[in-house]
């Protein structure tokens, strides 16, 4: 329930004369437990009243005013006795009174639970008699036998409520009263409480949290592009209805609802979780953890492991949208070559292409672009198109093969009659159609443009925008009919509480089904078929970056955060975004570095550069009309500090690559947040200025004007200061810390117990895959520590289904480094060397040191006395190492 200021207040009086009035008694009850009973806008005393609802005005800031009670008409109740099923159990529900709330409930539901895995607990409502759209994607479930499953779900209370309880400590994860539950046709909504208000997740909205705010706070879910993005909270581009819970002891939890129609979700103080979906069913994934890390790898073991990237797609990546020709490409080109600034990928923007029209170049304006990609590619280089979801038909029939195959072919989204193609209005010329990428027809048709357009134009990977799908026009030519599905009894908290808004009728038809179901899909079907055309096309692993994701997602590709504005606050936001995706199966994230939106300042582009070199996905882009803000138009410090910065995350990449295949294959997160790997420490829990690359790299950015320092959070663990080697001081720990950050440093910190890879940097990772490999041994305080490096030709499909991998397993111990080799699958390992090894945290300075049995000379080693010890060695990588210090 929104209302303006104004009007709250007016609101407020009349409430409070019909206190005085003697309706004071309804007031009782806690205001943290209320359950908003008219979500929608326009709520009064007499509305609320009318729906059997209780009406309470209160200063709390968003709370409802009209809310649910005991004795609300609404709700289900138990319709018979529990069925056993072959994985669990079924109930039918009935509701409870005649009432309703936005028309069409349907009873009796059922309830139906099933065991999936040990930690994985679906459960379901649906309509027994009718079959209701549900999200078309495959989850495995093997089946568990109740007293294995480390869960218990119950009717509980008389049977009111729902309960899902972890075993183990018999903490209530999940409790939704069936008196707020609806399932109408067009409206389904659930509350549960949840065990604490360590709340993550929910997407896509920028936040300005990663740990949730539960005062009253509803998102919507729904794909939309930006425009109103300066809105707090509103629904941006992808779907993800995830969220974890890190319960009081530590243990976490995670949730998903899987369902596309449009939908949001309020947080409530109490604390409490609402979901109110406009369609399909109520589909709910639980997920038992119990350590933050173990509910993304349960997810991602049900949704889809995140693919592997490309090794090169670690490299930064420049893109602006707007260069205009190819002489200001090849200027930018040419300075960052002139400053040596670390660069792997150039993107094309919509501007490379001839009037904005997909698989076409602007042979004028970018004359010779695919010659000079064939330079940029023999320098070790790699380039990404960008490729809009809008055909125009208006082109000359025979001149625009795109649409007249596609026509041919019937791939278009279909108006509400399901034969003609809906016609709206995007980039380029004319009018455009939509392909409908739920149809294994459009997939066809996709790859062989793509597989065609390589031969105009080569490329590595692709980049599909604006697939929400977005349109300039609410709604197709010539607008939407008023029915049902264009306008739905409850619209949920969207952006204009418009559904059709930006985009296609609700009542056009896809392949699947009415676009009012499938709308969040649309980018997440677009991501599978260019992922394999890509695969096709380039003979290579596949770069897909997709503006829309959905659950599921990240199996095929990587998204960035969006139209971001070049302003400070949205440099911190970019972190949270960062750390939601991850939650999400998403690990292929980052953020336009420097900002999209309006000018940048040179200090803010210089800390954005240093935060963005430790994006997973490193790019900065800018919007079209903006001044330029490539890290080497600043001049040559701005240059030289951002290289300094990228030389670091180059020389790192060969752990971030290693976490990359541990997301592939466990599902770990990549870039994780504190609270993932300190748990217990509640201070973690709201920290999200800092991150982690796996558990063991910090970063610390600087996320404030003129800030010359940061005040860095040390949870309980050795840390070491990545440039220095030296210790963090004891008092540190479990303490915030004011660290020195001058223009040119970003604070970075290595945590004791692990050990990490490295590689000499170069201008682009194809140059860097040759150096010397190094390890950097950050002891704990018992003097141990451990890590691992993949290795693979970094571009080749499926190397680790085909074993054409290597992977190294190092442990140190008592002075005593080893490596296990796991698997030495790949012969271009075989030419590749170890020449330095570096071990932070000696207690004191050694007096020989051997490889491999044998003494290595005193100047082949140095010891700081910061207790840093190098040494410099000449070993292969394929062969065990063994280091022994005395
Ligand atoms: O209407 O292709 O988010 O990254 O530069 C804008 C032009 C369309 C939106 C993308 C942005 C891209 C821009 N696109």
């Amino acid at each position: 329930m929104k209302r303006s200021k104004g009007l709250c207040i007016l609101a407020a009086v009349l409430a409070a004369l019909g206190g005085c009035l003697g309706q004071a008694e309804q007031c009782t009850g806690a205001v943290q437990k209320r359950i908003d009973c008219h979500p929608q806008p326009g709520a009064s005393q007499e509305a609320c009243e009318a729906r059997g609802c209780t009406w309470c005005a209160t200063d709390v800031a968003n709370a409802p005013w009209c809310f649910f009670s005991e004795d609300s008409p609404y709700g289900y109740s138990l319709g018979g006795n529990t069925e056993l099923t072959a994985k669990g159990w079924r109930v039918m529900l009935n509701k409870r009174h005649t009432l309703s709330l936005f028309g069409n409930d349907i009873s009796p539901v059922v309830l139906e639970v099933e065991f999936q895995t040990r930690d994985r607990l679906r459960f379901r409502l649906y309509d027994p008699n009718s079959q209701r759209f549900e999200v078309p994607l495959h989850i495995d479930s093997p089946g568990v036998a109740a007293d294995e499953a480390n869960y218990e779900a119950e009717l509980a209370e008389g049977s009111s409520h729902f309960r899902i309880k972890r075993k183990s400590t018999g903490t209530v994860l999940w409790n939704s009263p069936l008196v707020d539950l609806f399932f109408s046709n067009q409206y389904l909504q659930i509350t549960t409480a949840v065990p604490s208000t360590s709340v993550y997740g929910f997407g896509e909205q920028e936040h300005q949290s990663f740990k949730h705010s539960m005062d009253f706070i509803t998102y919507a879910l729904c794909p939309k592009l930006y425009h109103q993005r300066e809105v707090p909270l509103v629904n941006l581009y992808g779907v993800h209805p995830f969220y974890m819970c890190v319960e009081a002891d530590s243990n976490a939890h995670g949730v998903l609802l899987l369902n596309s129609n449009a939908q949001d979700v309020s947080l409530s103080p109490d604390p409490s979780v609402t979901f109110r979906t406009i369609g399909g069913i109520l589909d709910f994934y639980v997920f038992l953890g119990p350590t933050p890390e173990n509910v993304v790898q349960q997810y991602t073991e049900a949704i889809g492991r995140p693919h592997m990237p490309a090794y090169w797609s670690l490299g930064f990546h420049l893109s602006r949208w707007g260069y205009g020709s190819i002489d200001v490409l090849k200027e930018t080109v040419n300075r960052m070559h002139y400053y040596d600034i670390p660069y792997d990928v150039q993107h094309l923007d919509i501007d490379y292409m001839e009037r904005h029209m997909d698989f076409t170049y602007d042979k004028v304006n970018y004359a010779g672009l695919p010659e000079y990609v064939q330079k940029l590619k023999r320098k070790g280089m790699h380039n990404v198109v960008i490729l809009d979801p809008f055909i125009t038909k208006d082109e000359e029939p025979g001149t625009y093969r795109p649409y007249d195959l596609g026509e041919e072919m019937g791939v278009w989204v279909n108006n509400s009659d399901g034969v003609t193609p809906a016609v709206g209005k995007a980039w380029p010329p004319g009018d455009s159609v939509f392909p409908d990428y739920t149809n294994p027809r459009t997939a066809e048709w996709w790859t062989q443009m793509c597989l065609e357009f390589k031969d105009v134009l080569d490329y590595d990977g692709i980049w599909i925008d604006m697939n929400e799908p977005s349109n300039f026009l609410t709604g197709q030519y010539p607008g939407c009919a008023v029915n049902n599905l264009n306008n739905p009894p409850y619209v949920p908290s969207i952006s204009d509480h418009s559904l059709a808004q930006k985009t296609l009728c609700p009542d056009s038809k896809t392949y699947l089904g009415e676009h009012y179901n499938t709308h969040s899909l649309f980018g997440w079907s677009q991501t599978a078929p260019t992922f394999h055309a890509a695969q096709q096309a380039t003979g290579k692993r596949a770069f897909v970056l997709s503006r829309s994701t959905f659950v599921g997602s990240g199996k095929h590709g990587g998204h960035w955060l969006g139209d971001n504005f070049s302003q400070w606050k949205d440099m911190h936001r970019s972190i949270i975004g960062i750390l939601e995706f991850n939650l999400f199966g998403i690990p292929y994230i980052g953020a336009d570095i420097c900002g999209f939106n309006y000018n940048t300042t040179y200090e803010l582009c210089l800390r954005w550069m240093q935060l963005g070199s430790f994006y997973p996905f490193s790019r900065n882009h800018n919007a079209e009309g903006n001044k330029e803000q490539d890290p080497a138009v600043f001049g040559a410090e701005f240059a030289k500090i951002s290289r300094a910065t990228l030389r670091i995350r180059y020389s790192l990449l060969p752990y971030l690559y290693t976490l990359f295949y541990e997301s592939h294959v466990h599902g770990n997160t990549v870039a994780r947040s504190l609270m993932h790997e300190f748990t217990s420490d509640q201070e973690t829990h709201g920290i999200d200025t800092a991150f982690l690359w796996g558990p063991a790299f910090m970063i610390a950015p600087v996320l404030q004007e003129g800030a010359r320092s940061v005040d860095v959070y040390f949870p309980e663990a050795t840390w070491f200061d990545y440039y220095t080697g030296h210790k963090v001081p004891s008092t540190w720990k479990k303490n915030y810390a004011t660290v020195a950050a001058p223009l040119n440093k970003i604070p970075l910190f290595i945590r004791g117990g692990y050990i990490l890879p490295e590689q000499a940097p170069a201008s682009t990772t194809t140059k860097s895959r040759l150096n010397p490999f190094g390890l950097i041994i950050a002891l704990d305080e018992h003097g141990e520590a451990s890590g691992s490096l993949f290795w693979d030709d970094g571009d080749s499909i499926d190397t680790i289904e085909n074993e054409n991998y290597f992977l190294a397993k190092y442990t140190y111990s008592k002075g005593n480094l080893k490596t296990e080799i796991l698997k030495n699958g790949y012969r271009g390992a075989d030419t590749l060397k170890y020449n330095k090894i570096t071990i932070l945290g000696l207690k004191q300075r050694p007096h020989a040191v051997t490889l491999n049995g044998r003494t290595i000379r005193g100047n082949a080693f140095s010891y700081e006395l910061s207790r840093k010890l190098t040494l410099w060695i000449s070993a292969p990588l394929t062969q065990e190492l063994n280091i022994r210090i005395y």
